[in-house]
């Protein structure tokens, strides 16, 4: 899982460093310093006390003690004071020194809040944009499993506009399965007929094209009858990993272009490499789907051979559907998004 997002609290995850965003004294404050050092216990202070203190954008590394993480590491981000402070060049500098020394100290997985975005008052979505852009040019270079931990829905503000974008797509294609049985209900609570109808029309046309291409999808055999199973599983269409190793060749990109790309750990796609028959979950076929820019159909085609489709009635697959024909494929964006839905995060 090289970058994930979750929600909670960063003081109960298990990890071999969690990063405080502290003060440059390091004894402490409110917020995730004060979750942290009541986490951990009173030793955690006695070895802040001892490293004199921490500089803006520098940071330095202590024990865990009573945490569920091995360590923490304790950075300083700047105060906002409207943006020409150098305050994003100094919140790169957070990241950028708390990945150094996850480094230096041969740490496999390492958990960031949103440094800075709460009694700093740095504006969270460009707070949080900065620990994406930072985590992922990392990544990009390294090994690590990155997690940045959101303590409230208000992170992540994708947008007013993208957001009621997507919203409205979502309304437009959205099938509920609870409104197929009755006029009066789709008139009543979701809208419009002409919704309705819509929505059931596009339904009816996926469906039937899914269908149409599960059977394409097995040859047509002349004499079916007279085959035996095995000959006919000789003639078993390209699977999921085959067609994975294609793209990458006719799109000319390497493996790790394209499972970093993914966001998808290396350890996995090695297992899926070496596996012609392997069969990867959803989240991690979209996401090979979006590393390797495919079309909608081509998506589609890919999900099919890993035993998916892409429907209405999922907020998920619609999602996804978005930004595809829209012609946008950053992991990153999508899964701001995905998060913002509460729907599953694509990748590992
Ligand atoms: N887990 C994860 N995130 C949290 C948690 C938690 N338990 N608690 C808060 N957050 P802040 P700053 C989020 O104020 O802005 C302290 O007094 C919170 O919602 O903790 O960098 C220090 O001593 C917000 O998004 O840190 C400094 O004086 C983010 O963590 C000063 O505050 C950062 O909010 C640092 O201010």
């Amino acid at each position: 899982m090289p970058l994930m997002f979750i929600r909670g609290d960063i003081t109960k995850i298990k990890v071999d460093a969690i990063v405080n965003s502290a003060n440059t004294n390091l004894l402490g404050g409110s917020g995730v310093d004060g979750a942290i050092h009541r986490a951990a216990g009173p030793k955690l202070l006695d070895e802040c006390r001892k490293l004199g203190g921490c500089a803006v954008g520098k940071a330095k590394l202590t024990k865990g003690y009573k945490l569920p993480a091995g360590h923490v590491i304790h950075t300083v981000g700047p105060v906002w004071k409207g943006g020409r402070n150098n305050e994003p060049s100094l919140l790169r500098n957070c990241y950028e020194e708390c990945l150094r020394i996850a480094v230096e100290n041969k740490f496999g997985s390492i958990a960031f809040p949103l440094i800075s975005s709460g009694a700093y008052g740095y504006p969270k979505y460009k707070a949080l944009k900065i620990a994406v852009d930072s985590c992922s040019e990392f990544l990009k270079t390294h090994d690590m499993d990155i997690t940045i931990v959101i303590f409230d829905r208000n992170s992540f503000d994708i947008g007013r506009k993208k957001l009621k974008d997507i919203e409205a797509f979502i309304d437009d294609n959205y099938y509920d399965e609870t409104r197929t049985w009755g006029y009066s209900d789709a008139v009543g609570s979701s809208g419009s007929l002409k919704n309705f109808l819509r929505s059931f029309r596009k339904e009816s046309s996926t469906s039937s094209g899914t269908a149409h291409t599960v059977h394409s999808n097995f040859p047509v055999l002349g004499n079916a009858c007279s085959e035996t199973l095995e000959e006919k599983l000789k003639m078993i269409d390209e699977s999921f990993t085959e067609m994975l190793l294609r793209k990458i060749d006719e799109k000319d990109m390497t493996d790790s272009d394209c499972y970093k790309k993914a966001n998808i750990d290396r350890k996995l796609f090695s297992k899926i490499r070496s596996n012609k028959d392997y069969h990867p979950k959803k989240a991690t076929a979209v996401a090979f789907a979006i590393a390797l820019e495919l079309d909608i159909d081509e998506t589609k085609e890919m999900l099919l051979k890993a035993g998916f489709g892409l429907s209405n009635s999922s907020k998920f697959d619609i999602i996804v559907r978005y930004f595809i024909e829209s012609g946008n494929y950053n992991i990153y964006e999508i899964n701001e998004v995905l998060f913002h839905f509460d729907q599953v995060l694509i990748g590992s």
